[in-house]
């Protein structure tokens, strides 16, 4: 089988339309649970969106009815007689992709099809804006394994839910439901699952034709903002306000506003 770029058949789908990119994790035998195969091929096809001008939002998915069920236990563990595996080694294996997807050029959805547990939970969480299919459900799961939410979640949960609900979350490892998931803030939105890909790819069209820099910067200035206080965030959002202001995207905008039309934009 191959993708829509002429791939063969890998652990991860790309598929353009227009100016987005769809990523789909692919091995639904394991509800696309991360292989080291798995985590190399992801950061692969960022790294290749994040340099390909004419991509301007990457839209993230799963094959078959799960989003990604975290680290795939199958080849975490040792083979018997053998001495454990260095999972500090395996957590650390995640830092390039976490960085990669953090500093992406353009916004990144995750379009939550099915279950996403452990690091795959961590993966969406990671994206710019969460959207789920009605049915999909989200596990911390690494309670359950004796392990501590990683790749990231110890720090996005608590900032996404407020400290009594994540350690809730993280202490049981208990599933919740995407619509429950809508109402306590962990994702942005929740749709019918028919309607899920039809959903994310209307939004990450209509985030493509915005200004695509402005928006990554967003990302970024909110992002460095957490740790801030309120004079030190003013302080940086007058930065990258400072270089935006010179940048062809802002003339555009306002061009365009006052000349009642359409923009064009095109920085990256
Ligand atoms: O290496 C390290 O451990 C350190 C790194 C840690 C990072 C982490 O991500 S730790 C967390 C790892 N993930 C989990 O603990 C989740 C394990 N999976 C589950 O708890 C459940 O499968 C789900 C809640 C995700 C979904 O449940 P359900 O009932 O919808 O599906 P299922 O029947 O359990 O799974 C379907 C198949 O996928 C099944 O295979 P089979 O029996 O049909 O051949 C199952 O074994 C497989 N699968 C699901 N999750 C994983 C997996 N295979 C390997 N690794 C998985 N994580």
């Amino acid at each position: 089988m191959k993708d829509e770029l002429g791939q063969a058949s890998s652990p991860v789908l790309a598929a353009d339309h227009g100016a987005v990119r769809v990523l789909t994790l692919n091995r639904p035998q394991a509800l696309n649970a991360f292989t080291a195969d798995l985590v190399t091929a992801l950061l692969g096809a960022l790294q290749a969106a994040a340099t390909d001008t004419s991509v301007r939002c990457v839209v993230l998915t799963g094959a078959g009815r799960g989003f990604c069920a975290g680290q795939d236990l199958a080849s975490a563990i040792a083979a018997p007689g053998e001495p454990p595996k260095d999972l500090q080694a395996i957590v650390e294996g995640y830092r390039p992709l976490a960085q990669r997807q953090r500093s992406m050029p353009v916004p990144v959805i995750a379009a939550v099809n099915g279950v996403a547990a452990g690091a795959g939970l961590s993966l969406a969480l990671g994206c710019d804006i969460v959207l789920a299919a009605r049915s999909a459900s989200f596990a911390l799961a690494f309670s359950k394994i004796g392990l501590v939410p990683d790749c990231g979640g110890s720090w996005l949960l608590p900032r996404l839910v407020g400290r009594a609900r994540a350690l809730a979350l993280a202490m049981t490892g208990d599933k919740i439901g995407a619509e429950e998931a809508e109402r306590i803030g962990l994702i942005w939105r929740c749709v019918d699952d028919a309607a899920l890909q039809d959903h994310a790819l209307a939004l990450a069209s209509r985030l493509a034709a915005m200004p695509t820099a402005a928006l990554a910067a967003t990302r970024n200035a909110i992002d460095a903002a957490l740790p801030l206080d309120f004079f030190e965030a003013f302080g940086n959002e007058a930065r990258v306000q400072g270089r935006l202001g010179f940048a062809h995207d802002y003339q555009e905008g306002v061009a365009a506003f006052l000349e009642k039309r359409a923009p064009a934009f095109k920085d990256r």
